[in-house]
């Protein structure tokens, strides 16, 4: 069966899933653009040859010829659209955060368990990366001992030129970091602390969160969303008896004028190019088999990883060390 596709957000990553499934996933076929800027939509849909456009999201979820969804427009939207997928009872794969709220993280979760499965696939797409997943094997092999540290860093070369606020840098970037460090060491937060640097340029400047686990683990995050020189994100897991460390993907290196040189991308669609396709491909398996991806992250993982942001928030204002208090997972009830 091919699935027919809306992608809803017609910006930078509903871009990329639109050439993603359109080049890469042959069994998915993307018959609509919804954005409410109705000139973006048909600009993205022309690029990718696709006839149909609109800036009604609700009737673009809501539409016969359209199986499953793809929501890619602001962070603040995305709750609200992934209920009115689930009123429709179509699978949706969903750019993180599945909000920036907790609550409103809840609120979507409870309405999936109301239908009896899962439906939402949330876009943590890190979880596909090859790097992670040799990182999480090496410790559930044993190779490295038990897990005491993970660090964590990450630089975008810079915010995005409107709507990009101080708080974005916990609750929009670190989102990646707070799932991935939970998905890895398979365990919860209980503490966040956060510090921030000063810039005397008026940008942005980095932040540094040290959260505890609950199996007394210490994970350090490091976001610095003006970074300027690239988009870089490493990593690493110490155990007791060895660490494995991330190493992006690098083809080339040019040696010129007695100097190694090795290149930056200017974002992270390079660096998690492969991650984004084997995501999207488990997407698609999904809708075909109504079977959730072994790997991939749902609500509950959009609500844990929202409660950290929120408490990262409030551990930056008050300068102090935040408790991560979480309600029990309904899903194990
Ligand atoms: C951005 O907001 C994202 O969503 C990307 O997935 C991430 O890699 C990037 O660094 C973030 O700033």
């Amino acid at each position: 069966m091919t699935v027919k596709l809306a992608i809803i957000g017609a910006g930078i990553m509903g871009s990329d899933h639109a050439a993603i499934f359109a080049n890469e996933l042959a069994e998915s076929k993307v018959v609509l653009i919804c954005d409410t800027d109705l000139a973006k939509a048909r600009a993205l849909a022309e690029n990718c040859g696709i006839q149909d456009t609109t800036d009604d999201p609700e009737q673009a979820i809501a539409r016969n010829d359209v199986d499953a969804v793809v929501i890619a427009s602001p962070d603040f939207t995305h709750a609200e659209y992934c209920m009115h997928c689930l009123d429709q009872q179509k699978p949706v794969l969903c750019e993180k955060p599945l909000s920036p709220s907790s609550s409103e993280c809840l609120s979507v979760l409870n309405a999936e368990m109301k239908t009896g499965r899962q439906w939402v696939q949330l876009g943590f797409m890190r979880r596909y990366d090859q790097s992670y997943i040799e990182m999480q094997a090496a410790l559930k092999s044993g190779t490295i001992g038990e897990a005491l540290m993970m660090h964590n860093f990450h630089r975008n070369v810079e915010t995005p030129s409107t709507g990009f606020t101080e708080a974005m840098a916990i609750t929009n970037s670190a989102p990646h970091e707070f799932d991935i460090a939970r998905h890895v060491l398979e365990t919860d937060f209980t503490t966040i602390t956060a510090f921030q640097a000063e810039r005397s340029d008026g940008n942005i400047a980095p932040v540094i969160m040290v959260l505890e686990t609950a199996n007394n683990q210490l994970v350090t995050i490091e976001i610095n969303n003006n970074a300027a020189y690239g988009y870089d994100v490493r990593g690493e897991l110490v155990g007791a008896s060895g660490s494995v460390s991330l190493s992006a993907p690098q083809y080339s290196q040019l040696n010129i004028d007695h100097q190694q040189l090795s290149r930056y991308a200017s974002d992270w669609r390079p660096r998690y190019a492969s991650a984004y396709r084997e995501q999207n491909r488990a997407f698609i398996e999904f809708v075909q088999t109504g079977k959730f991806p072994e790997l991939a992250a749902d609500c509950w993982d959009g609500y844990c990883a929202a409660i950290a942001a929120e408490a990262g928030v409030e551990a930056l204002r008050t300068c102090s060390k935040v408790n991560i208090t979480m309600i029990d997972n309904p899903k194990s009830e």
